[in-house]
């Protein structure tokens, strides 16, 4: 299996996730300008040109990250990054996943390429003030789901842990919004603190807003 990765990109939940459940990959870095050889390689498989990418061992490309968390983790169960099967944990821990995919990730996109998302250069600023706006709505609702925490979970860490951190990692002004939902700060600081994975924190410069 072969991951494309690059910095403060969306491969960092996946590579974390493998990380903590020690699997093992081959990585090649994707970034157009620091990895050019790298990112034309991804392209040419990708039609998307993005970060994640993956190569399959029978060749097929996956895409998606929550997918490739989900998949990262069902591959080494007694990591207990994903509740098993039939407990009512894993709807849980995938409903809030999936939320932070399908709402949070696609907004930070917007409040950071605001001109992506519309055909009227007058309308970039409104754009993004929506996209923030809702993003900021979005981690309220998440701050509700965090019990004693530090995880969503308590005391074990899953998937949406690591993807929420990398997330407010990327937030326009992390501090402020953790500020906001302290729970989010708790688990933002024990994600990132986590032996196996603070060597990627690094890596990913994810520390640079905080
Ligand atoms: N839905 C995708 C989004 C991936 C994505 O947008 N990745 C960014 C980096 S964080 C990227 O490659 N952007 C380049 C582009 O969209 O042109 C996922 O969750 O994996």
């Amino acid at each position: 299996m072969r991951l494309y990765w690059n910095v403060r990109c969306g491969s960092f939940a996946p590579e974390a996730v493998a990380a903590e459940a020690g699997i093992a990959y081959e990585r090649v870095r994707a970034d157009e300008r620091a990895a050019p050889s790298g990112y034309q390689e991804m392209c040419d498989l990708n039609p998307m040109a993005q970060i994640p990418t993956v190569v399959l061992d029978d060749g097929r490309v996956m895409t998606e990250s929550a997918a490739l968390c989900i998949w990262f983790a069902d591959r080494a169960p007694a990591a207990g990054l994903l509740p098993p099967g039939r407990s009512l944990e894993r709807p849980w821990v995938l409903r809030w996943l999936l939320y932070l995919a399908c709402e949070v990730y696609p907004a930070d996109q917007r409040e950071a390429d605001p001109e992506r998302y519309t055909t009227e250069p007058g309308g970039i600023g409104a754009v993004r003030d929506a996209a923030s706006a809702h993003m900021d709505r979005a981690w309220s609702l998440v701050e509700t789901a965090l019990g004693e925490g530090p995880y969503l979970l308590g005391d074990t860490l899953t998937v949406f842990d690591i993807y929420a951190a990398m997330l407010l990692a990327w937030h326009r002004e992390p501090r402020t919004q953790v500020a906001r939902c302290p729970k989010l700060g708790r688990l933002l600081d024990a994600v990132m603190e986590r032996p196996r994975i603070a060597p990627l924190w690094s890596e990913y410069e994810m520390s640079n807003r905080l």
